[in-house]
């Protein structure tokens, strides 16, 4: 509901033909699909978070630019972005900072409008999210396909199997998030259990809650081909360094 709101105003103060106009907007997009699929890539989506509602301020000082550009140095297949005010203490701008980065950028937000996703273009975003417990499956269609449209690609997030029937022909990289989104608490053995349901054509990324090497590996054998982490490294005070170990 706050996001319609902000939405709204947001619309009210520039139109998509403002977004077009931006430098971003017309510029080739990286495809998420093709770096997760190169073996010789690490799979990691690296994500720049300032905070959140379950562990609350994660880091408030971190500098978007040198994180993002030593997440990369590192080899991140892909970089995330929150650009969710409210609920993350992301923002429009930092996601356009990162963009000095030449791999996918994922726009972590709430996306229920087309609107958003003229804007994430405008941004310099490759990829947008579509979480399965803010949308019907038509919309999550109708959203995929005005993304694809635009040359950017979709990351369906599901947090259980009851919204297996979210996924469609547009969607074609499937998260399954670890953490529930009501009481918080990772469960990745759950998320395996989940993932054996998700057709075997889509490109299976684990989300949330991954702290170690094991955990990839566990996530790796079970046909998983991206890892999107965040806090683990983010709680650090040079998130980099959490990443290169
Ligand atoms: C990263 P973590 O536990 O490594 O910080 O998780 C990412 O999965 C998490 O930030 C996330 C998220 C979301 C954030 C998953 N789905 C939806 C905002 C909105």
């Amino acid at each position: 509901e706050q996001k319609k709101i902000e939405v709204a105003e947001r619309k009210a103060k520039k139109s998509i033909e403002e977004l077009k106009q931006s430098e971003f907007f017309g510029r080739e997009t990286l495809s998420l699909k093709q770096f997760l699929l190169d073996e010789d890539r690490t799979g990691i989506i690296a994500e720049f978070k300032r905070k959140s509602p379950s562990k609350g301020m994660i880091n408030g000082t971190a500098d978007v630019v040198e994180v993002t550009s030593a997440y990369r140095a590192n080899g991140a297949s892909c970089l995330s972005v929150l650009t969710d005010e409210i609920f993350f203490g992301g923002s429009t701008e930092d996601l356009i900072k990162a963009r000095v980065n030449n791999i996918p950028i994922l726009r972590k937000d709430f996306i229920i409008d087309e609107y958003q996703i003229v804007e994430a273009k405008s941004m310099g975003a490759d990829v947008i999210l579509l979480i399965a417990a803010c949308l019907t499956p038509e919309e999550v269609k109708r959203l995929a396909a005005f993304a694809k449209s635009l040359s950017l690609e979709v990351l369906l997030e599901l947090h259980d199997e009851e919204e297996l029937q979210h996924i469609c022909n547009e969607t074609e990289i499937v998260g399954v998030n670890n953490r529930n989104l009501k009481t918080f608490i990772v469960d990745i053995e759950r998320s395996i259990a989940m993932s054996k349901k998700i057709p075997a054509d889509k490109i299976k990324v684990a989300e949330s809650g991954i702290s170690s090497i094991e955990n990839i590996n566990i996530f790796k054998q079970n046909g998983f081909r991206g890892f999107l982490i965040g806090e683990n490294f983010m709680k650090e005070a040079d998130p980099s360094k959490a990443f290169a170990t």
